[in-house]
């Protein structure tokens, strides 16, 4: 196996929880460092270039606003800066990896990678490993969270501000894997949309290694590489407790990190980001350190 090129990796925190139901996912990127992902990313042999830290305004004293969808302001902004931010370490020639956070930062993250990539003529594939799908849209959402919806904006349906009139990624070059928990709203754009969900009775049934393999394929034709958006909760909760949305019948240890190194072996990664770790209901960070070995395996770490 060829280990991973070098790489310069832009490391960036996204503390933000007002996309979701529950609080505590805002200080992910912190456990995400205390277990010590920027040490274990250097021993593969990529250096970290850090390029900022992106901080929500509190749930206290953020205005939730008048709309269907609390906190759209804030995540509004808090999408923006993301998005400037992957800018930056794109133009630089780096890798970026961002921490979260709920899963809504994703519309800033894998918007500025599209974006770098359309302005040289190249589109993008995405990659969802994910409990849910991320596709519901204000009218179909059973709670109006945003991070509920970053997928099916990034396809550029739902709220406008948010999509920003255009979507970022062909459906055809998007999968999700590991999904288990879907609404019917979403259920419906799926077959509407053809993006194709692996689900786990899929991943049960043929085994994650060829569902991976397929959502390559997808994520590549055409495409200049992919997005990796890793949302804990893919992992089964026996294995990864601190989450906020946890749901039963998960990816293994060993599947995830399958699915990880194939990202890296596939030689086609373009950006990642590791979301929706929640430390309030974590057990002595061990799910942080879960995510940390994830990343360290897409982005080149081997066991041999
Ligand atoms: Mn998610």
């Amino acid at each position: 196996m060829p280990q991973a090129p070098h790489r310069d990796i832009a490391l960036l925190s996204v503390s933000i929880d007002l996309g979701a139901g529950r609080r505590g996912v805002d200080m992910g990127p912190s456990a995400l460092r205390i277990a010590g992902i920027r040490e274990e990313i250097e021993k593969i042999g990529h250096t970290v270039s850090e390029i900022g830290t992106i901080t929500a305004g509190g749930l206290e004293t953020t205005e939730s606003g008048e709309d269907v969808l609390p906190f759209l302001n804030e995540i509004y902004d808090v999408t923006g800066r993301t998005r400037a931010a992957v800018r930056k370490g794109l133009d630089r020639g780096c890798l970026p990896l961002v921490l979260g956070g709920d899963h809504s930062l994703a519309i800033g993250s894998v918007g500025a990678v599209a974006d770098h990539y359309r302005e040289q003529g190249m589109s993008i594939g995405v990659i969802w490993v994910d409990a849910h799908t991320d596709l519901n849209q204000p009218h179909t959402s059973p709670t109006g969270n945003i991070h509920g919806m970053p997928l099916a904006v990034l396809l550029g349906l739902g709220e406008p501000r948010l999509t920003r009139g255009g979507a970022s990624v062909r459906p055809e070059n998007v999968s999700v894997l590991g999904a288990r928990d879907l609404d019917a709203g979403e259920k419906a754009l799926i077959r509407e949309l053809g993006v194709r969900v692996f689900t786990m009775s899929e991943v049960d049934e043929r085994g994650v290694a060829a569902c991976m393999d397929q959502a390559l394929e997808r994520a590549n034709d055409g495409t200049c590489g992919f997005h990796l958006s890793l949302d804990l909760d893919a992992l089964d909760p026996a294995i990864a407790p601190g989450v906020g949305t946890p749901v039963r019948g998960g990816l293994t240890y060993r599947e995830g990190h399958l699915v990880c190194e194939k990202a890296s072996r596939s030689g086609r990664l373009l950006s990642l980001e590791l979301v929706e770790l929640n430390p309030v209901l974590d057990d002595r960070n061990e799910t942080a350190l879960l995510g940390v070995g994830l990343v360290a395996s897409a982005l080149g770490a081997t066991i041999l």
